[in-house]
């Protein structure tokens, strides 16, 4: 999974970008939990006698990239990773151009795009159908692994849908390029550099072989669930029990590693991710900035399933009211689920587009409510006027930067609420007008 996901959102077609929810952040990158990594292998004898420095690369042609490889290598070879392989993995790389990324930011004119883009794209009927179809092509493997693990064969079968397609589109970069070209650009040095080892201690304990590794995703996360190598080696399960942790070609394997993966996430069994509520005529809207309560007392409160007839089984269970679309489309109940998801991938827009998927696939109902698609969102720049004219009202959106996050949300209810308006957060150009008008004082 990840570091930018923006990749796979990009190779979905969608532009990364500034979602309602959260900016698209890195996919597993960083501390992905507290799990004890597996010990390492144990150093293999150096046979031919070479140390950090000695392996003698040919040049990239880029001195920099050269003279970063040279260290690394060195770094690596003084953890006890394999010669052979170290070379396997860092010969012939030549590093990525940096050209491309990050070219909608700058775009001012570009509206906000709403979380439930991700929604529609996400739970396109074609999704719907093929994922349907998988899981009925492999029902002993969702079989198996309801058995040996926490999340139900909907959510792994949705992350598998949003991840590659079911298996139909993993990538095609190689992984120790992009992680090298990072770590030599000095971007997210140590993470990346983490994952170069990862993959080396991958191919040396032979879960996986350096010509697996060509197949990647731009941001190095491999096979058909998108793992980082890390992660992979964390996380990896030997489904069919043959040796290796094949996450492009074996389903079970890729399969089975996202079912391990989600429950050392959290994920509780018999749980659902969210229910989407029914919220009464009158409401504050306000209770929708994070708090968890009860499901009874949100109930107390005349919280109703939309689609449901009762909340399953969860009266005692904690939830958060998650207003996407503020007063204007459907609203939830989160559970801690939600939060699992989220460790796969730190995004609001994903977990909400996973959760959704999976709940057709399970033959679930639609939403009771449609988004609302006719909205003018606004433009990045009006939402830095926004953030800018909330913080001068003392109302603290954080950082000016045009992406309406939980922060940009919260200021603006307390804004709302302040005026005796309805303080669902949810930032329309009428809000925007309203917002300037105080801030500038008239
Ligand atoms: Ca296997």
């Amino acid at each position: 999974m990840m570091s930018v996901r923006s990749k796979r959102w990009a190779a979905a077609g969608i532009l990364l970008g500034l979602t309602l929810a959260a900016c698209e952040s890195t996919k597993m990158a960083g501390g992905h939990g507290p799990q004890t990594p597996p010990a390492s292998p144990a150093p293999p004898s150096s046979s031919d006698g070479t140390t950090g420095g000695a392996f003698a690369f040919g040049s990239s042609g880029d001195a920099g990239f050269d003279a970063w490889r040279a260290q690394f290598a060195a770094k690596a070879d003084g953890t006890g990773r394999n010669d052979a392989v170290i070379r396997a993995v860092l010969d012939g790389l030549v590093p990525v151009e940096q050209t491309v990324q990050a070219q909608s930011f700058d775009n001012q004119a570009e509206f906000v795009k709403p979380i439930w883009d991700y929604a529609k794209t996400a739970v396109s009927p074609t999704r719907i159908t093929n994922g349907q179809a998988k899981m009925a092509a492999n029902v002993a493997i969702f079989d198996a692994l309801e058995e040996s693990y926490a999340p139900p064969r909907e959510i792994l079968a949705s992350i598998w849908g949003m991840e590659s397609s079911y298996g139909g589109f993993i990538g095609t970069d190689d992984a120790p390029r992009v992680l090298a070209s990072q770590a030599a650009m000095g971007r997210r040095k140590d993470f990346n550099e983490g994952e170069l080892l990862a993959i080396m201690q991958l191919i040396e304990n032979g879960s996986a072989t350096r010509d697996q590794f060509r197949k990647a995703s731009y941001a190095g996360a491999v096979g058909q669930t998108q793992f980082m190598p890390s992660t992979l080696l964390q996380h990896g399960r030997d489904f069919d029990r043959d040796g290796h942790k094949d996450l492009w070609t074996n389903a079970g394997d890729a399969l089975a590693s996202a079912a391990n993966y989600l429950t050392n996430s959290g994920w509780k069994k018999g749980q659902p991710w969210a229910v989407e509520t029914r919220i009464p005529e009158v409401f504050d809207y306000s209770l929708g900035d994070g708090r968890k309560l009860t499901v009874a007392a949100w109930k107390a409160m005349g919280l109703l399933p939309a689609t449901a007839a009762e909340f399953a089984n969860s009266d005692a269970l904690q939830a958060e009211l998650f207003l996407p679309a503020g007063s204007y489309g459907p609203a939830f109940l989160l559970f801690d689920n939600f939060g699992a998801i989220k460790k796969y991938n730190n995004a609001d827009s994903y977990a909400l587009a996973v959760g959704l998927l999976a709940d057709r696939l399970a033959g679930r109902p639609d939403l009771s409510r449609p988004w609302p698609t006719d909205i003018v969102m606004l433009t990045q720049q009006q939402a830095k006027d926004l953030q800018g004219a909330l913080n001068k009202l003392g109302h603290s959106a954080g950082a000016v930067d045009g992406i309406i996050g939980r922060g940009t949300r919260g200021a603006l209810q307390k804004f709302q609420k302040d005026k005796g308006l309805v303080a669902d957060g949810f930032p329309t150009v009428a809000m925007l007008d309203a917002v300037l008008l105080a801030a500038n004082g008239a």
